[in-house]
């Protein structure tokens, strides 16, 4: 076949497949189908959909995503050290919210943990390459770096055991406390595929692909994460946490998210993120 090239057209193509729904995977078997050469088919796909879309064989990733083992859909699940309730779980979006993860004892001692090293939370910044301070996220944050203490490290090797995901490939857990008032508007947590600041983020172990927020406390009004695009709300309840996966970066995966505002008391959560490779 003579040279193919990634026209507008294709990628206007891919596009339409991915608001659709269809996998990245699925649309890669219909252009191998169709006579697309490999290379020329993953390229397309990472320039219109960023990075996600084509890893699943790349170099240094781990193919599939995060997942628990709902198999067989027991009340309980073996994480190890801690058997795991699984209170509701959705298959599209992928939404798991799992019951006594942490333990009372836990969720203190991370707090105390945390409450020392708390500042402003910041996100990507929105044009330059860094970070800065965001209205839409009025808490206040912290990161853990990974196994940074035996607490620390036992939650995530727990998370780890539940997940199926190899424990090198989370972020450090981020601690978040939200005061009255505070929230975290709806968000998608992969990191922009368009942003100037990307490329460099994804040096460090790819996209995200999942997302894991447990609660510390539970806050006497308000603080639900919720997932709009499927009108789903979780109520924050100490010791539960939400799982949620994407497994390309774009809003055909529903994950929507955000932290409706707090209304009475504090509200306190640790997020897991994780990526398709080993985070450094
Ligand atoms: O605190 C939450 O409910 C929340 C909502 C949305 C946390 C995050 N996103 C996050 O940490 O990414
Ligand atoms: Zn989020």
């Amino acid at each position: 076949m003579s040279q193919q090239v990634i026209t507008p057209e294709l990628c206007a193509w891919i596009t339409e497949q991915s608001n659709a729904g269809h996998p990245s995977d699925s649309i890669l078997a219909a252009m191998l189908g169709s006579g697309w050469d490999e290379s020329v088919a993953r390229q397309a796909l990472a320039r219109t959909l960023g990075q996600a879309a084509t890893l699943t064989s790349a170099p240094g990733t781990t193919p599939g995503l995060p997942e628990p083992d709902l198999s067989r859909f027991a009340p309980v699940i073996d994480a190890g050290d801690r058997q795991v309730k699984v209170m509701m779980a959705l298959r599209q979006p992928r939404v798991v919210v799992f019951g006594d993860l942490l333990s009372d004892d836990e969720c203190d001692g991370i707090i105390a943990l945390a409450s020392k090293r708390l500042a402003r939370s910041e996100t990507v910044a929105s044009s330059s390459d860094g970070s800065e301070v965001n209205a839409a996220r009025t808490s206040e944050g912290m990161f853990f770096e990974r196994c940074e203490t035996e607490l620390i490290r036992r939650v995530e090797s727990r998370i780890a055991t539940l997940l199926r995901w190899p424990l090198d490939h989370g972020e450090g857990l981020q601690v978040l406390r939200y005061r009255p008032g505070a929230e975290y508007q709806p968000h998608y947590d992969y990191f922009e595929p368009g942003h100037v600041s990307t490329p460099n983020i994804l040096k460090r172990g790819g996209q995200r692909v999942a997302t894991l927020v447990i609660y510390l406390n539970t806050p006497a009004a308000g603080g639900s994460t919720i997932f709009p695009d499927i009108g789903l709300d979780v109520a924050p309840v100490k010791g539960n946490a939400v799982f949620f996966s994407y497994d390309r970066p774009h809003p055909s995966t529903q994950t929507l998210h955000g932290g409706s505002p707090v209304i009475d008391g504090e509200k306190w959560v640790a997020t897991k993120w994780l990526r398709q490779g080993v985070f450094v």
